[in-house]
C-alpha cells in the first residue's frame, strides 16, 4: 500500500474531533493532573486520549481549553469517560461544560458542573445546534 493509500484509509476510518472543556468558575475547580478521555460512540469507542496542549496550563478555573484529536469514528457519540490520574497532590477538577464537535455535528454534555476526583467518570452526551460551538467561547 502507497503512503498516500494508508493516509486515506485512516482518514476512512478515524475522525477529527474538537474537544472544548470549559472548567468550572470557582475555587479549586482548576487541575493540573493529567486527564485522559474517551469517547464512546454508538459503534465503539476511542482509546484513552491524554488531553494536554504543550506549553500551556490546561484546565484552569474558569478557562475554556480545545484540544484537536483524531480517533477511531465511533457512530453518533453517546457519552465520554474521564479519568484524571492523580498525581502527587489531591487535586480535584470541576468540569462546567465539555462540547465536542465531528464534522457538522455537536455534541455536549449536561449543563451542570462535575467533580472528577480519583474515580472515572462517565458524562452523557447530547446533540445540540451546530452554532451553539462557536457561542460557548473563549
Ligand atoms: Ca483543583
Ligand atoms: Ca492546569
Amino acid at each position: 500500500m502507497s503512503d498516500d493509500e494508508k493516509k486515506q484509509k485512516i482518514e476512512r476510518e478515524t475522525k477529527k474531533y474538537t474537544i472544548r472543556i470549559r472548567t468550572a468558575d470557582q475555587r479549586f475547580a482548576g487541575t493540573d493532573d493529567r486527564i485522559m478521555f474517551q469517547i464512546v460512540g454508538s459503534v465503539g469507542k476511542t482509546i484513552f486520549m491524554d488531553l494536554n496542549n504543550s506549553m500551556h496550563n490546561d484546565f484552569e478555573r474558569g478557562k475554556v481549553d480545545d484540544f484537536q484529536m483524531r480517533a477511531a469514528c465511533v457512530g453518533d457519540l453517546e457519552s465520554v469517560n474521564i479519568q484524571k490520574l492523580h498525581q502527587i497532590v489531591a487535586d480535584k477538577w470541576i468540569v462546567a461544560r465539555i462540547i465536542i464537535k465531528c464534522g457538522p455535528s455537536i455534541w455536549c454534555t449536561p449543563n451542570s458542573l462535575t467533580v472528577v476526583k480519583d474515580e472515572m467518570v462517565n458524562l452523557p452526551l447530547s446533540r445540540m445546534c451546530p452554532d451553539s460551538f462557536e457561542n460557548e467561547s473563549k
